[in-house]
């Protein structure tokens, strides 16, 4: 990606259209990004809105840095920008934008900035050495300083709730949306509820252990950070708040493909000794997806997570009705495949949907690494997984966020060991199964435990403590859960993890499910029937 040559920003704002090429400038360098017009899932309505100008302050928030990079043909890298040919830089807002362009001009001395397009520039008046930049559409948080203390903060759904208040609008549909009527979504919480223990009194459980070991590291608790994307949503500083927390707490974090600060950001931000993985999605072009397990492997992630989940992003409506909301999208002009966009989708279409069972052989010739599917949801699955020899799998259905009506993890743990106690299987060795979703309290973790899980993914609830108070928020809520392990252990009378076993729960009625959520759209529409009334006096 060197040695190209200097690009006005004249020059990038004549890139505006598919028959001249769309070219946008990212941290100070001008990439062609027509291709990403035709992606499958749609999004050439946002790249057109940044065709010929400089997309940093809407990118930045988003995607990690060099994802445009390692996602493009290497003849897609136009060129670095020439600062010269930028003197000032014109701040169009989405409202301002939509009114007719006039933008609001002032001094900019740094470099990620290009010539504005011909139109803006007659709009506002000024010389073509104007950029423009687009207001970003994510905003940040709002005013922290209205968080009670943290002391206050007493479960992991409290940080829910707060997060839901004082997060910027975007960034809670995102995190907070599910698939469709989010049926599955809240159904990964309720399952759990229709598990109970059995405990066992007068063990001595007068000191408690939960630590365990997962895939052979040594870790505090068995459960660990899942791979999310876009954390800046939530904070600033993104992921690595994550990570600093995780290595406080001796926690393992799943570092997401699609984090919104970089790979090596949060590899740096580990304490030595510091348990990673890496979550993974494939890219169609196997090149780019063997370069970051290579490096992922050199720099010391222990284990691969292949999300398997995902061939197409499912249609979360809170974070796609979000794009109706921001008026620089302009979203109402779609058609309708347009409008299936929202933040993931718009990221999303390097993912390959030709993925399949044959292409596992291949990551086994690139890496040494452990590598675990994420998101099997059935026993025949796992015995695919088992065959073709990997070292896991994790039981998910994406935090509700892909299939509507897949089943709970917790649900299809149940399936699979007892489909593989049935063939005589259980344990399996060097296999381990995971689960993650819907998990909030370490009794829902301690009841996966003992149906055979070796750990639970925590996902959504991480995010909002990181979304309220940052690393300390992250570093409480790895605090409540330890608490409630302690806590929990001497009530089931399990001194430590090992103690607890499947006769410790009741899990017959995990696959009844009778307790179906309630407000569905679906529920907001449907006419009530009425009972017999009494005659009119
Ligand atoms: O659930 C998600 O939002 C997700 O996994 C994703 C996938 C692609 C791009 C961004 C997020």
């Amino acid at each position: 990606m060197s040695n190209k040559p200097l690009v006005s920003g004249e020059e990038v704002a004549k890139h505006t259209t598919r028959e001249t090429g769309v070219w946008v400038i990212v941290h100070g360098k001008v990439y062609d990004v027509t291709e990403w017009l035709d992606v499958r899932s749609g999004g050439s309505k946002i790249i057109l809105k940044y065709a010929g100008k400089d997309a940093t302050e809407e990118f930045e928030p988003i995607h990690p840095p060099g994802v445009i990079g390692d996602n493009l043909p290497e003849d897609k890298y136009i060129g670095p920008l020439d600062p010269n040919s930028v003197k000032e830089t014109v701040h169009i807002t989405a409202e301002k934008e939509q009114a007719g362009g006039e933008g609001e001009s002032k001094q900019k001395p740094d470099l990620d900035a290009s010539s504005s397009q011909a139109q803006q520039q007659k709009d506002s008046g000024n010389s073509k050495n104007q950029i423009v930049k687009a207001e970003p559409t994510i905003t940040q948080p709002a005013d922290r300083d209205l968080l009670p203390d943290l002391a206050e903060v007493l479960s992991l759904h409290d940080f829910e709730h707060l997060a839901n208040q004082i997060m910027s609008r975007k960034g809670w549909a995102y995190y907070s949306s599910g698939a469709d009527d989010e049926i599955t979504m809240r159904e990964n919480t309720l399952a759990f509820q229709r598990i109970w223990f059995r405990p066992r009194v007068l063990r001595n459980v007068k000191t408690v252990d939960y630590s365990t070991t997962l895939l052979g590291a040594k870790t505090s608790m068995p459960i660990y950070i899942t791979g999310t994307a876009l954390g800046k949503l939530g904070h600033k500083e993104g992921e690595v708040l994550l990570t600093r927390a995780a290595g406080k707490h001796d926690v393992i974090q799943m570092i997401p493909t699609l984090a919104s600060c970089s790979l090596d950001e949060m590899l740096d931000a580990a304490v030595p000794g510091q348990t990673q993985w890496l979550q993974l999605y494939v890219n169609a072009n196997r090149s780019l997806t063997q370069k970051i397990i290579e490096k992922a492997e050199t720099r010391g992630v222990k284990a691969l997570f292949i999300t398997v989940d995902a061939p197409q992003l499912g249609r979360r409506e809170k974070d796609m009705r979000m794009k109706f909301d921001d008026p620089g999208s302009k979203v109402q002009e779609k058609n309708v495949v347009e409008r299936g966009q929202g933040a993931a989708r718009a990221i999303s279409s390097f993912i390959d949907s030709s993925l399949s069972w044959e292409d596992l052989a291949w990551f086994k010739t690139v890496t040494k690494l452990p590598i675990l599917l994420k998101g099997v949801q059935c026993y025949e699955d796992v015995l695919l997984a088992i065959k073709a020899g990997m070292q896991g799998v994790v039981l998910s259905n994406h935090g509700g966020r892909q299939l509507e009506f897949a089943r709970s993890g917790i649900e299809v743990l149940v399936e699979v060991v007892s489909e593989l106690k049935k063939r005589n299987m259980w344990p399996v060795p060097n296999f381990e199964i995971m689960i993650d979703g819907g998990v909030r309290r370490a009794s829902d973790v301690l009841k996966a435990v003992a149906l055979g899980a070796t750990a639970v993914g925590i996902g959504r609830p991480f995010l909002y403590a990181m979304s309220t108070y940052g690393q300390e928020g992250v570093e409480q809520a790895m605090q409540i859960l330890k608490d409630e392990f302690e806590m929990n252990l001497r009530l089931i009378g399990a001194p430590k993890l090992s103690d607890i076993g499947p006769e410790m729960v009741d899990a017959k009625s995990v696959g009844l499910h009778v307790t179906m959520p309630g407000e569905s759209a679906y529920m907001q529409n449907y006419e009530r029937l009425t009972g017999a009334t009494l005659r009119a006096n």
